[in-house]
């Protein structure tokens, strides 16, 4: 049995409806201005942004409170250039290849390739992993819900990075053990996705995507 802990007093403010509504589509508003972006500035980022940003991610719900995750800042020149060089050999392989195409088809709309630059220019890069379970003095433990609690940190953390005024993008160079080796995680950690973080480069285009209408993504019962 792991030890009780106590129970406190839920901190929660109650607050009048119409505040509620012009927060929620201030927010919305806020969120709707969000654009994965492609193109970095090397403008170094302020101090205590990425930080702050984690620390909001962290505070996500998680599978018995395990918090199975683990974030790991990269803003070293040399080894952003390792990560580089590794991604762009697996995306390689994917686009020459590995992707089926109507993969290839769907991905054409935003003109990517394997040549990944941003990954030397933009100033951080957030690597997430999460935590398949845990070891604890050489013992293996359980975390539970791993995907889905790494899933909503993630957008936790996409949503903070925005708010503080910087731009991300979600890459995915699969297979990504490569993280593992150049950071030096254990194999109880696996990487979910590589998070280029920065400004984006001056005059940065982002294809005029839509999203779908409530109408589409919602339905009442
Ligand atoms: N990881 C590759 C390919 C890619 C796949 C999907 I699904 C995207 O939405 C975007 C890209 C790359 O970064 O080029």
């Amino acid at each position: 049995m792991s030890p009780k802990v106590p129970f406190v007093e839920l901190s929660f403010q109650r607050r009048p409806e119409t505040e509620m509504l012009a927060r929620s589509e201030a927010f919305f508003g806020l969120m709707d201005q969000r654009r994965t972006v492609r193109e970095f500035s090397a403008d170094p980022i302020p101090e205590g942004l990425i930080e702050n940003a984690i620390r909001t991610a962290s505070t996500a719900p998680s599978g018995a409170h395990k918090q199975p995750w683990h974030f790991c800042v990269v803003t070293d020149p040399e080894i952003k250039h390792k990560i580089r060089l590794a991604a762009e050999e697996e995306e390689r392989q994917n686009y020459n290849g590995r992707f089926p195409d109507d993969w290839l088809e769907d991905l054409a709309i935003f003109e990517t390739n394997a040549h990944k630059p941003y990954l030397d220019i933009a100033p951080a890069l957030i690597v997430i992993f999460k935590e398949n379970y845990r070891l604890e003095n050489g013992e293996r433990k359980k975390n539970y819900y791993v995907n889905e609690s790494v899933g909503i940190a993630t957008g936790m953390l996409i949503a903070a990075l925005h708010y503080a005024g910087l731009a991300s993008l979600t890459h995915t160079p699969n297979p990504m053990a490569f993280l593992n080796e150049i950071l030096g995680r254990p194999k109880n950690e696996v990487p979910v996705i590589l998070l280029p973080v920065g400004y984006p480069a001056e005059g940065t285009r982002v294809p005029d995507l839509k999203r779908k209408p409530l109408e589409a993504v919602m339905t009442r019962y």
